[in-house]
């Protein structure tokens, strides 16, 4: 029978992502007010709806907003508002009492301003979103047995949910984290040690060399 004793030695991650999108404001709405773009920003993970283990999702926006502190209460963990300028917004996430976890903090910078060209090397088209998608991770070390079980049973033990293959669709609202994209990541960093420690031996035996003319 699971219990509330903690397991030692053992730790699960739970990958999540926070995202934002935004797209400027039209008409009249530009027109009422100095807001200049609509935009959402939320905290999903990558094993479907997690109110599983998450029982609120707290955003604490700039101080310029009326009400800066947002709370989510049901997935969607997501928020809709309206804003002129960019800022970094604090998402607190909240386990439920029988995972006996302290709340996660993240932090998302809501993007509002595309920052390249289109992929397609246009200029921006004005009625495509920016998105904004930052991967993070959630460590539980030590779950006590009850938090493991539920871990467990949603799938997040041993699997971390991610996508096999880079996604290559055209839905703006999908995260583009993959287990290729990691594996890329991890190849070049590789590559660049590889180069790094190549460069360190030629300077070395420069060094070396250097050293011989001189003695000589
Ligand atoms: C900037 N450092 O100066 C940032 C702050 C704050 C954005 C951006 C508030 C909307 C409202 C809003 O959009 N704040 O007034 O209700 O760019």
């Amino acid at each position: 029978m699971a219990s509330n004793k903690r397991m030692k030695g053992v730790s699960v991650t739970l990958p999540v992502y926070t995202y934002n999108f935004a797209t400027p404001l039209t008409g009249k709405k530009a027109n009422d007010s100095d807001h200049t773009h609509k935009w959402t920003v939320g905290f999903k993970g990558f094993h479907g709806d997690l109110s599983f283990c998450i029982k609120k999702v707290v955003f604490r926006l700039h101080d310029t907003y009326a009400n800066p502190v947002r709370t989510i209460e049901e997935p969607p963990f997501e928020l809709h508002e309206t804003g002129w300028g960019e800022f970094e917004v604090l998402v607190k996430v909240y386990f439920h009492p029988s995972a006996n976890e302290k709340a996660a903090q993240l932090y998302h910078h809501i993007r509002l301003h595309p920052y390249q060209d289109d992929p397609s090397g246009g200029p921006w088209p004005k009625d495509k979103p920016v998105t904004c998608f930052l991967y993070d991770e959630l460590v539980f070390n030590e779950p006590t047995e009850v938090f493991y079980q539920i871990l467990a049973d949603n799938n997040v033990a041993g699997s971390s949910g991610l996508p096999l293959r880079k996604y290559t669709g055209k839905d703006y609202a999908l995260p583009p984290f993959s287990v290729q994209m990691e594996q890329e990541e991890l190849d070049r960093l590789e590559k660049a040690q590889r180069e790094v420690n190549q460069q360190i031996l030629q300077l070395r035996q420069r060094k070396l060399a250097l050293e011989q003319e001189k003695i000589n």
